[in-house]
């Protein structure tokens, strides 16, 4: 068919724009093997680095002896601390403004901390090697709770900073304690406790976890002698900032680094620190002058790269007797390992933990934040969590149900008559939030009735009847959720990691022939940016999606930005791409009214083309434009047609969502069978409704691993206990129940397109519905809190303390 016979609407079809389902352009190559990580990089004369690694939480590191790795023929070198000192690079930064030893320097902080790095020419040599270096260690106190670490006479675990009083994030009030993070009014919230008709009080803790990605950690550092020039390949979520970093610490000029992250299995979080794996690798390929690769097995992604949550959230929340909640205290211990290396933005330490009024309008609030340290490896953030948001949701949708328990509620009517209402958007929150748009009665009712929550709660009773008549030995539980995330950082003028504001960035070039090539500040790890990314610019320059490359993660070829994490890459990078499309078309209009010899004013875009306005029969389609810019001279208008946009957000987007669960637990087994899950999501405009459910999928699933099993654990002595996949729970197509997703549409006002992000929304929603779920079912029994994760052996043991084993 020729272009002239398509109908409007057939036109619109064939860009695969907003709101198509389009396939994921990757998968052509991921399902067929030909994806490019970076163990894929074969590099000539490449070596390849290993740690040695220390087996002790706490210990002194009395003497390394690397003579007899250092004679295994094939080794290279074998760098310890004391190689690194004279280079300044034997600790690092950390993206939290503490700073992280980069190999042992005199003690060790964790289980699986580095101690030495053999580079070898082969994998196997420098393993081999790594069993060969001789360290002798002297084992110290081990403090793996944080609320001993703060105790008087606790040992001191950062020598380095003993007895300094301010910390990064202001005074600090003991050795082992990193930051006091306020928010809100205490003394208002403190009144308001002590004046209200009803309090309910908790402890809620959320474990620690990991993201525990397919592909774990690694680089390949390449230092070229003759030009001067450092390529370097590594699993990054923020490639500019590593490039940044890597200028700033190693003295190299930034145009002289090229940092590249190929394809990533998976990101969650866990690739946005600096390891000192990359460290290592870089000053080991300027030592050898050869390439060198470092990727990280299981057990060293499992036991020494960012952790997630280790929050211990101890709330009270007020109401008066019919339930209309009028404050919220929340004191915070947050156990940051060895070394505050949290990812979040500088002015936040603990992240956006003040979101945590959720969904409510919750006139009074206040937060604190203790950081410790203890003898657990660094990190924090990671994992799905847009900066403590998960933390914050699951310790409000907890405390809506303590809550709901105390006065007698129904926890769903209890959440309706608390929700800020519609009308009040812009909603300013007492924690210092300005929500940009949402409608979560609609939401909530929408929800209600898709799984028909009167029905449930009869069922529910009648199961009890039949519990207590002794007929069935399983509960039913009813779990429900109602979150408001907070994706998109920036603003700059709030938000930076290491001094860089968090903007994004989108360039387009638009070939001669009317293909395009677009490129990206941000990176996916399995998102499907390619695919989305490109839709969002056919819907507006009219070039089909088909047509449009999106390319991240080379620095010398993308615009600067700060990378994905956070869900940051649609409202940030999404805001650039429509941006820059925008400018595009600008610059298209002038040379269609040049071309159809009319006013510029007198032309208007129509899906793919420019029409003269009252004459639709003249026009000219956006590749005829895109080659006249390349091959005729136009007064006043240069050749070409390029745009580049970089983009600072006015404010954060605010996605929701409303999620219920419905499980049967077993009370003998501890088995709890997920029955059903609905989940409806709103983040505002959709530009690929098939992503955005495979994001959701995706993100509910590490919620119900959270929830139901998974855990980094330690013993007394700072051992970890799940560091293989034995003991970590990583849910199979077996665990995994079935998904009811669903949707309502509040676009973001301030965002060109008014979408918001969603990657990490079913996470930071899933993990309090399953949660909320099994403290359901035991409800009627007297259960108010009882710890996550939710395994048989813990719900049996709850069944049992309840008395429910006769
Ligand atoms: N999207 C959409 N319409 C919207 C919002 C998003 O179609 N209104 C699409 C986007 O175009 C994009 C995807 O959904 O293709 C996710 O977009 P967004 O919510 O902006 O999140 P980011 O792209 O910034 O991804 C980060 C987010 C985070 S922080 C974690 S953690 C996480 C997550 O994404 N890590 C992931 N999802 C992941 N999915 C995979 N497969 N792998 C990871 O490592
Ligand atoms: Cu917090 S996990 Mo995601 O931001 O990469």
């Amino acid at each position: 068919m020729t272009e002239a016979a398509q109908t409007r609407e057939e036109r619109a079809t064939a860009l695969k724009g907003l709101g198509t389902a389009r396939k994921r352009v990757e998968d052509v190559r991921f399902t067929q093997g030909k994806g490019n990580y970076v163990d894929d990089i074969k590099l000539d004369g490449m070596l390849f680095g290993d740690f040695v690694r220390s087996p002790y939480a706490h210990a002194k590191v009395l003497s390394i002896n690397t003579e007899a790795a250092t004679a295994l023929p094939g080794v290279v070198a074998v760098l310890t601390a004391a190689d690194l000192e004279p280079l300044g690079l034997h600790w690092m930064p950390t993206l939290a403004g503490d700073k992280q030893m980069v190999l042992a320097d005199g003690k060790v902080l964790f289980q699986g901390q580095e101690v030495a790095f053999v580079i070898a020419e082969d994998r196997y040599i420098a393993a081999d090697a790594v069993e060969l270096v001789e360290v002798e260690y002297e084992e110290q106190p081990v403090i793996v709770d944080p609320f001993k670490a703060l105790e008087p006479d606790a040992p001191v675990l950062r020598e380095d900073i003993r007895d300094q009083l301010e910390g990064a994030h202001g005074p600090r009030k003991h050795n082992n304690h990193i930051f006091t993070w306020e928010q809100g009014d205490k003394a208002a919230t403190e009144a308001v406790l002590a004046g209200a008709d009803v309090v309910a009080e908790e402890m809620v803790y959320y474990h620690r976890t990991h993201p525990c990605p397919l592909e774990t950690c690694g680089c390949v550092a390449s230092m070229d002698k003759v030009n001067g020039k450092l390529t370097l390949y590594g699993t990054f979520q923020a490639p500019h900032a590593v490039r940044t970093v890597a200028s700033l610490i190693s003295g190299i000029a930034e145009h002289n680094i090229r940092v590249i992250s190929p394809d990533i299995g998976g990101g969650f979080g866990n690739k946005v620190g600096v390891y000192p794996g990359y460290i290592c690798s870089v000053v080991a390929s300027i030592v050898t002058g050869k390439p060198v690769k470092w990727v990280e097995d299981r057990i060293e992604n499992l036991t020494s790269t960012a952790f997630a949550r280790d929050y211990w959230m101890k709330g009270k929340i007020a109401a008066t007797k019919d339930g209309k909640i009028t404050g919220l205290w929340c004191h915070t211990t947050a156990d940051h390992g060895a070394f505050d290396a949290c990812a979040d933005p500088t002015k936040f330490p603990a992240g956006f933990m003040n979101i945590c009024t959720g969904s409510y309008d919750i006139p009074t609030a206040y937060l604190s934040v203790d950081g410790v340290y203890t003898n657990k490896a660094p990190g924090g953030v990671a994992y799905r969590c847009s900066f403590r948001v998960t933390e914050a949701a699951y310790f409000i949708e907890r405390m809506i149900e303590v809550l709901a328990i105390k006065l007698g509620m129904d926890a769903a009517e209890l959440r309706r008559i608390n929700f800020i209402r519609a009308d009040q958007f812009p909603y300013q929150s007492a924690l210092g939030w300005e929500y940009d748009s949402g409608n979560y009665h609609a939401a909530w009712e929408k929800a209600m009735k898709a799984v028909d929550y009167e029905g449930l709660r009869a069922e529910q009773a009648k199961r009890l009847e039949d519990f207590k008549a002794g007929k069935t030995r399983k509960l039913m539980g009813i779990g429900l959720t109602h979150f408001t995330e907070i994706v998109g950082a920036g603003p700059v003028k709030n938000c930076d990691i290491l001094g860089l504001g968090m903007f994004d960035s989108c360039e387009i070039r638009i070939h001669p022939t009317g293909s395009a090539i677009a490129r990206l500040g941000t990176i996916s790890q399995g998102q499907g940016h390619a695919t989305t990314f490109a839709q969002i610019l056919a819907s507006e320059i009219g070039i089909p999606a088909d047509d449009i490359t999106v390319e991240e993660g080379d620095t010398d070829t993308a615009p600067y930005g700060l990378g994905t994490y956070g869900s940051r890459s649609t409202p940030v990078a999404g805001a650039a791409t429509a941006m820059a499309g925008r400018k595009i078309r600008a610059k298209a209009q002038m040379i269609a009214a040049y071309l159809l010899e009319v006013h510029d004013d007198d032309v208007e875009f129509d899906v793919d083309r420019f029409v003269v306005k009252g004459a639709p029969e003249r026009f000219k389609t956006m590749k005829e434009i895109a080659f006249a810019s390349y091959n005729q001279a136009i007064p006043g208008v240069e050749p070409g047609l390029e745009a580049v946009s970089y983009y600072d957000p006015p404010n954060m987007t605010y996605p929701f969502g409303a999620y219920v669960c419905v499980v049967d637990v077993d009370v003998d087994t501890g088995v709890t069978d997920i029955r059903q899950f609905y989940a409806l999501d709103d983040c505002g405009t959709r530009i690929n409704p098939m992503i955005i459910e495979g994001q959701v999928h995706g993100g509910l699933t590490e919620a119900l691993a959270i929830a139901m099993g998974q855990e980094m654990a330690y013993d007394e002595i700072g051992n970890v206990k799940t560091a293989t996949l034995m003991d970590f729970f990583w849910p199979s197509p077996f665990e995994t129940p079935n998904y009811q997703t669903d949707w309502t549409t509040t676009p973001s006002p301030h965002h060109p397109i008014g979408a918001k992000g969603v990657g990490e929304s079913p996470n930071v929603g899933g993990v309090p519905c399953f949660s909320n779920a099994v403290h359901d079912a035991f409800r009627p029994f007297g259960l108010t809190q009882t710890n996550m994760p939710h395994d048989h052996w813990r719900v049996w043991k709850v069944a049992h303390d309840l008395g429910l084993h006769g």
